[in-house]
Order: structure tokens, then C-alpha cells, then sequence
């Protein structure tokens, strides 16, 4: 049962003041992303790597992270915004990519400006940025290529994950803009939003930004907005979630000896049946 989505990433964040977006790993979370009210979601490189328990390393290949993004935008009606990291390769690799997303329907990616292969941003150590032109210059070729004016280009600094601190993560964000990017994500991993804040406080509104608040959980969406932030992404809130939920399900079930206990904590299978669409499955057999 495929939805037509019929809104872009661009329709929904012109709606304002801004969005939230709900990281995802495949289409279930998309949909109960969608119930709950989120605006968007996010294919989350980390979460799609996760889920098949492998580092978020540039390991899976563009087509196994396209798959995962249309799996998820086949059932929702909001927009996928597809986590890229680095574009996965070179300029051809972007072209590449953008000829793909927007042919298969997805309305928005993102790309970094870590070095290929990239490490997630919360693996301690140091993270290789490529120079300023020479992201820049994926920016440019993403924005070239692409063939609808609907399609969204997110530029994503890594400075601040590098610690090179908000003059360069500005510095580039203006670069990414000049080359074109519709928006810019600035991720930081401070404990508080102090580093985001100062970014924001001299980002002169070129584009609009996009923030991940993970290690600053409690700066409020209404904060961030009032701040000057057009999207926030809770990128792996419901990853962990999942892998709490299961964890606790199973050992209680090897624990007691069976789920009864349980039961009445659980999802109905009538829930579940409904998040497949079965009856309007049913219909179409007449
Ligand atoms: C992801 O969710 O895969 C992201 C955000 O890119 S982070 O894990 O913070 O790098
Ligand atoms: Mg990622």
C-alpha cells in the first residue's frame, strides 16, 4: 500500500517556524515518527548501521542507505530527509547520489564535510574534515545536478565535532552556502548548546540551520527556534529506545519464564496490524 507523498521537505519547512525531525532506521519508526507529530524524519546513518549491527563507518553502500530511505518514504506521507554522511565518495559519488535520491522520490539529503571513509561523530578521537572548497565544491555538484527545484541540499559542518571551533564551522557554513547548500546543519557534541548558540549568534540567516541537540538534550525545541534553528533532528532518541525496550522484553521474558506478565505492556497485534494497513490491503481483493 504505497503513500503518495505529496509533500516535500521544502513545502513542510517553508510552513515554519520549524521542524523537528525524528531519527529513524526503517519504515515502522517512520510511521509512529508520523503518528507522534513529527514534521519529518530522518534516515539516520547511524541507526540504519545499527540496526544491522555494524559501525556507523561508511560501511553499508549508498544503495543499502537509498533502500532503507525509500523503504521508509513508500509508507509515510511526511518527508525522508536522508542521512549521506560524506556524500559517499568523491564528486561523481555526489552526482551520483543525487541522480538516485531524487529519482527514487526522496526530496532531501545531507552531506558532511568529514573525510570518506567517516567515523560517527560521538566515536572519541579525531574526525578529518575534507578542505573547505573542496566540500564546497560537492555542494556546488549536488545543487548542478539535480533536476527538480524541489530538491533539498543539506551542508553539514563537522568543525565543531573536530574541535575546530565557531569561527570554522562559520567560515564553512558560509562557504557551503555560497555554493549553493539550502541549509546548513552545524553539529556540535558539548554538553550544553552554548557552542550552537554562539554559532547562531553571528550566522547572518543565509540559510537556514539545522541542529542535532544528542549530548544537549535539555535545550527546548522553542529554545532552539527562538534562537534562530529551522530544523532540529532527535537522531537517535528512538534507536535507543528500541534497543532498551527489546533488551527489557527478552530478559524478562527468559526471566519468568514466559511474557504473560508482559502482556498488557505489549503493542495489540490489532496495532500492529493496523501500522501494516492490512485492511486496506484486504480491500484491494475485492
Ligand atoms: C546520524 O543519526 O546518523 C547522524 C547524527 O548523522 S550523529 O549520529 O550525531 O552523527
Ligand atoms: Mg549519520
Amino acid at each position: 500500500m504505497r503513500r503518495i507523498t505529496n509533500r516535500t521537505f521544502r513545502d513542510v519547512l517553508v510552513e515554519g517556524p520549524a521542524v523537528r525531525a525524528a531519527g529513524v532506521h526503517d519504515a515502522l519508526g517512520a510511521m509512529l515518527a508520523e503518528q507522534a507529530g513529527f514534521a519529518a524524519v530522518w534516515a539516520s546513518s547511524l541507526g540504519i548501521s545499527a540496526a544491522r549491527c555494524v559501525p556507523d563507518a561508511s560501511l553499508l553502500t549508498m544503495t543499502e542507505y537509498l533502500q532503507a530511505a525509500v523503504h521508509m518514504q513508500r509508507r509515510v506521507g511526511i518527508p525522508v530527509v536522508a542521512d549521506c554522511d560524506t556524500g559517499f565518495g568523491d564528486t561523481l559519488n555526489i552526482a551520483y547520489l543525487v541522480h538516485e535520491y531524487e529519482a527514487a522520490g526522496i526530496s532531501a539529503v545531507c552531506i558532511e564535510d568529514k573525510q570518506y571513509p567517516k567515523m560517527n561523530s560521538f566515536v572519541p578521537g579525531q574526525h578529518a574534515l575534507l578542505d573547505t572548497a573542496a566540500f564546497a565544491r560537492k555542494i556546488s555538484i549536488a545543487k548542478a545536478v539535480q533536476t527538480g527545484a524541489d530538491f533539498f541540499v543539506i551542508a553539514r559542518t563537522e568543525a565543531l565535532i573536530s574541535g575546530l571551533g565557531v569561527d570554522e564551522a562559520l567560515h564553512r557554513c558560509h562557504a557551503y552556502a555560497e555554493a549553493g547548500a539550502d541549509a546548513v546543519l552545524v553539529h556540535s557534541r558539548q554538553r550544553t548548546s552554548v557552542e550552537v548558540e554562539a554559532f547562531l549568534d553571528r550566522w547572518d540567516a543565509r540559510a537556514p540551520v539545522v541542529v542535532v541537540p544528542t549530548t544537549y538534550p535539555d535545550w527546548h525545541f522553542d529554545d532552539a527556534v527562538k534562537a534562530g534553528v529551522s530544523m532540529v533532528i532527535y537522531a537517535n532518541q528512538g534507536l535507543r529506545a528500541t534497543i532498551d525496550a527489546l533488551r527489557t522484553t527478552f530478559g524478562s521474558i527468559i526471566a519468568h519464564g514466559g511474557s504473560a506478565h508482559l502482556e498488557a505492556d505489549l503493542a495489540s497485534l490489532t496495532e500492529v496490524f493496523e501500522l501494516q494497513r492490512l485492511r486496506q490491503w484486504r480491500e484491494l481483493e475485492g
